[in-house]
């Protein structure tokens, strides 16, 4: 039976035990943390842009598509004219730089990092966005003010 065995070799068995059991207990949960930590600024870091602000020169504006998913810009100003827009690829995703009325996209990708296109707007406010749908909906969409 199990009171021939030595009450304190057990208990102290037991004791290792749970000490043991404790720290992987709080090891796992640590790791996981730090695994959520790191997804999350990792998301922070592209997701959250900033509040940019851009004003065309001479009628030109450059732009930096960033991975992920972010432009360097969140509003262009320009005036009613002639617009000029140079994306650049900053990272290793292709993105493009979108308008839907009127009518305007230039794509980057890693082989072709720098696209140019000219559009011409009216005085008014113009959304742009990167036209893959994840990537706007995580936060490369801006506007254009055009006076
Ligand atoms: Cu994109």
């Amino acid at each position: 039976m199990s009171r021939r065995w030595n009450p304190r070799r057990d208990l102290r068995g037991a004791h290792l035990h749970s000490g043991y059991a404790r720290r992987m207990g709080r090891a796992v949960p640590l790791a996981i943390l730090l695994a959520f930590a790191l997804v999350l600024a990792a998301c922070g870091g592209g997701g959250g842009g900033s509040g940019a602000t851009k004003t065309a020169a001479n009628g030109k504006v450059d732009v930096d598509a960033r991975d992920p998913y972010s432009f360097d810009v969140k509003t262009i100003n320009a005036t009613a004219g002639p617009l000029t827009v140079t994306l650049h690829e900053k990272g290793s995703q292709t993105h493009t730089f979108t308008i839907s009325d009127p009518k305007f996209e230039i794509t980057v990708t890693p082989d072709k990092p720098v696209a140019t296109g000219t559009v011409t707007l009216k005085a008014g406010t113009y959304s742009f966005k990167c036209s893959y749908d994840g990537h706007a909906a995580a936060g490369m969409v801006g506007q254009i003010v055009v006076t």
